[in-house]
């Protein structure tokens, strides 16, 4: 049996990030509901995410999620909360983990405090990289039941808040529900990440950078899919239960990065061997399989070439968007060889 919610009210932590704006827009486009956005608009955090969506239907509230008085004021407001903030990058966890153990520890067990006292749902964002990495050559997936073995301090931080909802959850009865995703792909994401470095660096006559001996695997999902997912898992998840999220996106870094050069008109060889992530999670690869039996989740952005193409598309219709940071952001990694 799955339980049945139907919010009228959410509040979006992180709503002005990559993924989480994608689930605004998801929401706004999909359902009645309308959205509180709490977002402290970190260098990954940008308004124009959420720009033009009806503001009788979404609420930008620039705040920490650290900050009790005003989770107080807030969270009374609405339904749900579905939290995204996060700080996300893997490499600026190795470089400061600090923001991490912030944000992502005490923020989520802030929230979780807040909707102990008020009596609210909660669902929690994860990612697949709680549970480690897996070998090259084996067959296993992750499944909910792989026992977690975070890499980095980032994904330390992740798994130990993804502990705390289910903590809250047993103890103090906070009716939580935990997703744990795959890497995502697709617009408004920053260029810091793998995708879009690579083609943000191609349009910019960088060449692009590929860690280590790039044969390092991901498995990727277009953000929209996540977005879904998401809702579905909220709105028909059993409450204390966790839920992987993934679409059968295995690739290899290697080959993700030919795709971009092929797509972009250069030749295969046109990159840049860089050093290795320390402690580099060799492969993800998630068993998705209760979400899709259970709750009746499927992706739709099932052609990884078409989503690359859109998303290539996108990065160059939208150079307003991406240029005041990637300056920025090569600085750091030239700084750290990368
Ligand atoms: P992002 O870095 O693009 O966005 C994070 C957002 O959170 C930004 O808008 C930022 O301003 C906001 N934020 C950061 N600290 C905050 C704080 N203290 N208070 C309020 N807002 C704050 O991240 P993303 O890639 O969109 O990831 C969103 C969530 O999804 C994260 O929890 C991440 O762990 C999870 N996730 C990401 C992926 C992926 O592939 N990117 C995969 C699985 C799970
Ligand atoms: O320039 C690069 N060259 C390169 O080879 C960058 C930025 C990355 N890489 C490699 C490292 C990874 O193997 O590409 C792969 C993807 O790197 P990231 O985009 O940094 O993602 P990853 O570390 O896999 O984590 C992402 O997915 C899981 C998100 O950033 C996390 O928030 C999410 O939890």
């Amino acid at each position: 049996m799955t339980d049945s919610f139907n919010p009228r009210s959410l509040l979006v932590t992180g709503g002005c990030g990559f993924i989480g704006s994608s689930f605004v827009h998801w929401v706004v486009s999909n359902t009645d509901c309308n959205v509180i956005v709490l977002d402290k608009l970190t260098y990954a955090g940008n308004p124009k995410n959420i720009e033009g969506l009806p503001t009788d239907r979404v609420e930008l509230v620039v705040g920490d999620i650290c900050d009790t008085k005003l989770l107080d004021r807030l969270v009374p407001q609405v339904d749900a909360v579905v939290h995204y903030a996060a700080e996300s990058h893997n490499d600026n966890s190795i470089a400061n983990p600090e923001p991490f153990l912030k944000t992502n520890v005490e923020g989520t067990y802030r929230l979780l405090e807040a909707c102990r006292k008020y009596d609210k749902r909660f669902h929690h964002v994860s990612t697949d990289e709680v549970y480690g990495d897996l070998a090259l050559d084996d067959p296993a997936k992750f499944t909910e039941e792989t026992p977690y073995h975070p890499s980095s301090p980032y994904s330390s931080t992740k798994a130990a808040s993804d502990l705390l909802v289910r903590a809250w959850h047993r103890t103090f009865g906070v009716k939580a529900t935990i997703s744990n995703c795959s890497n995502n792909y697709g617009p408004y994401q920053h260029v810091e990440k793998f995708i879009p470095r690579q083609i943000t660096n191609i349009l910019c006559g960088i060449k692009p950078k590929l860690y280590g001996d790039g044969l390092n695997v991901r498995d990727w999902i277009h953000t929209e899919d996540h977005s879904s997912a998401v809702w579905t898992i909220l709105t028909k998840g059993r409450i204390g239960e966790t839920y992987l999220i993934g679409a059968n996106g295995e690739k290899n870094n290697l080959e993700v990065l030919h795709s971009i050069l092929e797509a972009m008109g250069k030749s295969q060889d046109d990159f840049d061997w860089v050093k290795d992530r320390p402690g580099h999670d060799r492969r993800y690869a998630i068993d998705s399989t209760k979400l899709m039996t259970e709750l009746g989740w499927q992706p739709k952005h099932t052609d990884f070439a078409q989503g690359l193409a859109d998303t290539i598309q996108w990065y160059r219709d939208n150079e307003d968007w991406w240029r005041p940071v990637k300056e920025a952001t090569e600085i750091k990694y030239a700084k750290n060889g990368q």
